[in-house]
């Protein structure tokens, strides 16, 4: 928990913001961990690690070992749902959707050094006082995703030029963005693009190429 860390990606928001999804494999013969050093390797500066469903020992030590890799980049390390996983592997911060621990209990368990994002879908959720406790804000599906199960209706260019006009706070699009659609997304208004299925270690390369 690098307080330097933090104020370093609120200063210039990383414009891609690549989440390792345990899974929805990234690709075939690549586990977490090796997403995490390709990662790390084409320059990426703030990377999430997701585990939906019970998070075993398992779970915790792939984690752990995504943020030891991520760590030794120097590249921010977010977890997502988790406020308890994030302090335990001491990640530089934790991301939270609309069905997790409100942001305010967040905020008083990782304290103001670390990282909180804050999912929203919708221009009440983008409204709501509960925003006020996070760094960041995230807006979404821009498009249609398969790597959420029960996503919200897809907010398009529209539902993000929406969420810029109500925010201020670095805002992040997610949902089936693409390398062709990133560029949309962040003309839209968008700080950065975050990409579960859309980045893959043969793309890496080029999505870090054209943003960082
Ligand atoms: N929240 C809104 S859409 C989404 C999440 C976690 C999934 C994004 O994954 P992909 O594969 O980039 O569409
Ligand atoms: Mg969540």
């Amino acid at each position: 928990m690098d307080a330097r860390l933090k104020s370093a990606i609120l200063a210039n928001f990383p414009a891609v913001y690549p989440i390792i999804d345990s899974g929805a494999a990234t690709a075939p013969d690549c586990s977490p961990v090796q997403m995490a050093s390709a990662l790390a390797g084409a320059g990426a500066r703030l990377v999430q690690y997701r585990h939906k469903g019970e998070f075993t020992r398992r779970a915790f030590d792939e984690a752990a070992a995504v943020g030891s890799v991520l760590r030794q980049a120097g590249i921010g390390f977010i977890v997502n749902d988790r406020a308890d996983i994030a302090l335990a592997v001491k990640a530089d911060g934790v991301h939270v959707g609309q069905d997790d621990l409100p942001p305010a209990e967040v905020r008083r368990l990782i304290g103001s050094d670390m990282l909180l994002g804050y999912s929203t879908h919708n221009a009440d959720q983008l409204s709501d006082t509960a925003c006020q406790w996070a760094d960041y804000l995230a807006i979404g599906p821009a498009f249609s995703t398969s790597s959420k199960r029960n996503p919200d209706p897809v907010v398009g260019m529209e539902g993000v030029r929406e969420a810029r006009s109500l925010t201020e706070k670095p805002l992040v699009a997610i949902g089936g963005i693409t390398l062709s659609s990133a560029s949309e997304v962040l003309a839209a208004g968008a700080d950065s693009v975050a990409v579960i299925s859309g980045i893959s270690p043969t793309n890496i390369a080029q999505w870090m190429r054209l943003w960082r």
